[in-house]
Order: C-alpha cells, then structure tokens, then sequence
C-alpha cells in the first residue's frame, strides 16, 4: 500500500496563491507517494470559498489520490501569546510550534513554507528516524536577532524553519510545549525560530543528508554541488523580484491558473522595487513595499 504522507502549510489570505505554487511543485515531484495537504490557515482565507475550491481543484486536478484541507488556527488557544509580541510584524508563518495541538492525531509532520518549491519526492524526510529528536531542520537558520545574544542559552543550534520536520508525539508526551510562553518572554529570540532552537535544545536534529537550498546563504555551501531537493526563498521573492533560482518558481507558477496574473503583477513590482531602491531609509523602504507590493 501507498503510504499518503502529511504535509502542513501555513498562510493568510493574502499568500494562498504562492501556497498553490508549493503545492503544485510538491505534487508534480511526488515520485510514487501522495500527500495530504494540512492548510493552517488565518480566518479570512479559511472563510475565502472560491480560494479554497481552487486549491482543491488543483490538488485534484494533479494527483486524484492527494487530499487538501483547510484548519482555521485559533490564536486564542495557542500555547504563546500572539497578540503585541510578533516578531517581524506577521504571525502566520509563527504557528508552527502549536502544530502538536492542531494535529492532535498526528505522530510527525513536515511543516513547508509557502515561499519553497519541491524538487524531489519526500518519502525519506517521511520515514527518516527522529529518534528522541523534537525537531529536524536544514541548516542554517537565525534563532537570535544579534549576534552575541546566544550568551544565556550557550551553544544554540541555528536552523531554516522553512522546512521542518516536527516529532509531534514527543512534543505531546514530554509536554515540552508548557516553556514555550515563559522563552517567548525573552526578546532576543525570533519568533519561532529562536523560541524553538532554545526549547528544544539537544532534541534538535540537522539533516544533512538532503539539499535544501536557500538563496540568501551562499548557494555553493548551502548546496556543495549536491542535487537540490528543496528550494526555500528567503528574503526577496520570486514573485516580487528578481532572485536566484527564480527560474524554478515560475516553472511551477506557470502551471497554475494564476499565472498571467503573477506575471503582470511581477512587472509591476519589479518597476516599484526599483523605485523604491532609491528611497533613504530602509525602513521606508520596508513600508512602502509591503504597501504596495502586488500577489
Ligand atoms: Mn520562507
């Protein structure tokens, strides 16, 4: 029998399309498995019908034996408090950490950014040993703001928590998750990267063995000449910019029904972004993007 392998996203109602993106790779490159697609989703997107029908069509409209669904997440019922200690402004991408309480039957799941393509089937991050591990990652990562703050917690381990494997029965069972809200306190830990990387300290495994490649380090340690498995796009997007390997996103996009929509609002972008540039502060910079900025 075919095992189905879980697979969980997170997004708003402003980024279900790029989510599509993923998702499309993520099917395309399943080799002989199927996925069942774990959305975590804010209110708006949850309540968005028509988005919601689309993803399913396409999901559908690729791997019949696939499955997608939908999970509004409560941040009232949420083992850190969201409200006023976000991070850098957002919050949806943050809720990973509660995942052992969204996925109540669950025994692990792989957690994927919106902003990833999958190249590869990812039967081996399925099946691959966790042992008494609470979390496997890619490296590198940044679980403290600024350099020197590691001090108090001593030798961090430093991840990208833009894919994840999650051993949720060892988070459930050691009940690990009851110091998240008292790290959170310290504000020298990134949202859910540092507040992990100290919570889960020792029980934190690197996989090595895969590629994940993240543009914004240097490609050619992240990679060392080994296949890509699994591109992440920090920092700048694919859709807003232009990025290394943007070439593999808008394959992917191309083959969803938004693509002519991506395209233009690229343009668009890409003529801001330069505009932009030319502004003093980074700050403004920041604002104005975010403002104007097309999906
Ligand atoms: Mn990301």
């Amino acid at each position: 029998m075919k095992k189905t392998i879980d697979i969980a996203y997170n997004f708003d109602g402003t980024r279900w399309k790029t989510a599509a993106v993923s998702i499309i790779s993520l099917l395309k490159n399943r080799g002989n498995n199927h996925y069942f697609v774990h959305c975590v989703v804010t209110k708006d997107m949850f309540e968005n019908r028509d988005a919601r029908k689309q993803m399913e069509n396409i999901v559908a409209g690729i791997d019949k034996d696939s499955k997608i669904e939908f999970i509004q997440f409560d941040p009232k019922k949420a083992s850190i408090p969201y409200d006023n200690n976000m991070a850098f402004g957002g919050g949806i991408c943050y809720w990973k950490q509660d995942f052992f309480t969204i996925f109540p039957k669950l025994d692990r799941i792989i957690y994927l950014d919106d902003d990833t393509i999958v190249l590869t089937p990812l039967d081996e991050l399925a099946n691959i040993g966790l042992g008494k591990n609470y979390l496997m990652a890619f490296r590198p990562g940044q679980a403290f703001r600024g350099i020197g703050d590691s001090k108090r917690y001593g030798e961090i381990q430093q991840y990208n928590a833009g894919v994840i494997i999650m051993n949720l029965k060892a988070i459930r069972e050691s009940k690990i998750y009851k110091t998240f809200a008292e790290l959170l306190k310290d504000k020298n830990l990134s949202f859910e990267q540092g507040l992990l990387a100290v919570a889960f300290k020792g029980r934190l495994a690197m996989y090595d063995g895969h590629t994940l490649y993240n543009y914004r380090t240097h490609a050619d340690y992240a990679t060392r000449g080994k296949k890509i498995a699994i591109i992440h796009y920090t920092g700048k997007k694919p859709w807003f910019f232009v990025t290394r390997k943007m070439s593999a996103w808008w394959k992917y996009a191309k083959m969803s029904p938004f693509y002519k929509q991506f395209r233009s609002n690229w343009i668009y972008n890409f003529f801001l972004y330069i505009s932009i540039m030319l502004l003093p502060s980074k700050k403004m910079r920041h604002r104005l993007r975010n403002k104007y900025s097309r999906l």
